[in-house]
């Protein structure tokens, strides 16, 4: 009866102490906390945002709450979603003729951002490399509910207004539009320009030529601006079993010690 009576509270004890030693060992990762991740996830998006040349992108030109800010565009809009600046025909500078036609398929969704850990939506390809002068159909084909967009950005002005390709699809709907790529070696973004969904990992790159460098945060072809930290749900399998066994094991001790 006396044993128990002490070896109650010290089993206590050892279940409180016992997952923080085993977390203690990689230390950086257990003052992730909880409160700290959504304050990374917030960094995050402000310092992906910088490092992009989000500036030179028009947005602060572009309306995207009316008809008003889209004059000019050409545009095809309806209850599934639009084609803006759709191009089949007139070359690009530094285009003599359309040097090769390429098709992309591209499929949206929460589906796509599995094999990505920390991103929620994502793309069947995140990376479309093509020859300049070339002429790219994209089909895309949004897969989630909600709406997602296929922007292009940086493309000649004279061309494709404000620089930009872009398709919408509603949710579960299919969109597909027409440019013809630039002469030159060059990156150009594509991304979905929802609220936050390029940061969570709707980022892509489309790559003429040898491109201009690879762009940041782009799943599965270069690194994220920062990196988030996950653990693996089967190491707190491993912390709560072994506390378990040290848990038996000094209670057996203690008996012993009791009884001797
Ligand atoms: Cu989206």
């Amino acid at each position: 009866m006396k044993a128990t009576g002490v070896a109650l509270p010290i089993l206590a004890l050892l279940a409180v102490a016992l997952p923080g030693a085993g977390l203690a060992e990689d230390s950086p990762a257990a003052a992730d906390t909880g409160a700290q991740r959504r304050d990374e996830a917030m960094d995050h998006s402000q310092m992906d945002h910088s490092q992009m040349d989000h500036g030179q992108m028009d947005h602060s030109q572009m309306d995207h709450s009316g008809h008003g800010g889209h004059a000019g565009h050409e545009m095809s809009f309806d209850a599934a979603g639009m084609v803006m600046n759709t191009n089949r025909d007139r070359l690009p500078p530094g285009c003599p003729k359309v040097s090769r036609d390429y098709d992309f398929e591209v499929r949206a969704g929460t589906a796509y951002a599995k094999a990505f850990p920390g991103d929620v939506f994502g793309m069947s390809q995140h990376e479309f490399r093509v020859v300049p002068c070339s002429r790219v159909t994209f089909t895309f084909i949004n897969e989630d509910a909600i709406r997602h967009q296929f922007m292009i950005h940086n493309l000649p002005r004279n061309l494709y207004p404000q620089g930009m390709f872009h398709l919408e699809a509603a949710g579960g709907a299919t969109k597909t539009g027409t440019l013809i790529v630039p002469g030159g070696d060059k990156t150009y973004l594509v991304h979905c320009d929802i609220a936050q969904h390029m940061e969570q990992g709707m980022k892509g790159q489309l790559v003429a030529g040898r491109g201009s460098g690879d762009l940041s945060s782009i799943p599965g072809v270069s690194a994220r601006f920062r990196e988030d930290l996950y653990r693996d749900p089967r190491q707190w399998l491993w912390v709560a079993g072994g506390s378990f066994l040290l848990t038996l094991l000094g209670i057996r001790w203690w008996s012993q010690r009791r009884l001797s």
